[in-house]
């Protein structure tokens, strides 16, 4: 079993900064277990145009308010508290926060630790690991 503590994570190299968010990265590919898990800040009016073109991913709002909206169709969905939203299709979407939001973030297949947004919003499929 592996146990670790949000606070301690957040004191190591499992936290990445970027623009208009943070994210600490509890789980990742090293462990095996086929995802990833991460507890993302999104900073209170951001707004992030991404595309998790090699990834699935699952977002769960653990508090704060904001919207995501699908690019394909225009339809915006708003996030409080208790939403998930799952980009079951690969979906290029943008992300605002109208407050500081907290997620729960789940990727397949995992991220390695170091990975930020490329040109197009996406991760790539190989990334640096973390130093703990
Ligand atoms: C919600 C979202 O995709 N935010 C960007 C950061 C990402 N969740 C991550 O790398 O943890």
């Amino acid at each position: 079993m592996i146990v670790r503590h949000l606070a301690e994570a957040n004191e190591s190299g499992r936290r990445i900064v970027s623009e208009g968010w943070e994210s600490t990265r509890l789980l990742l590919k090293d462990d095996n277990m086929g995802f990833s898990f991460h507890i993302t800040t999104i900073y209170r009016g951001a707004e992030l145009h991404l595309h998790y073109q090699n990834h699935l991913e699952s977002v769960y709002c653990v508090h704060g308010r904001g919207s995501v909206e699908t690019v394909a169709d225009g339809k915006k969905y708003e996030i409080t508290a208790g939403s998930i939203y799952i980009l079951d299709k690969n979906d290029k979407h943008i992300l605002r926060a109208e407050t500081e939001m907290q997620m729960a973030c789940v990727f397949n297949p995992p991220l390695h630790g170091k990975e930020v947004h490329n040109a197009e919003g996406a991760y790539e499929l190989e990334a640096e690991g973390i130093d703990d």
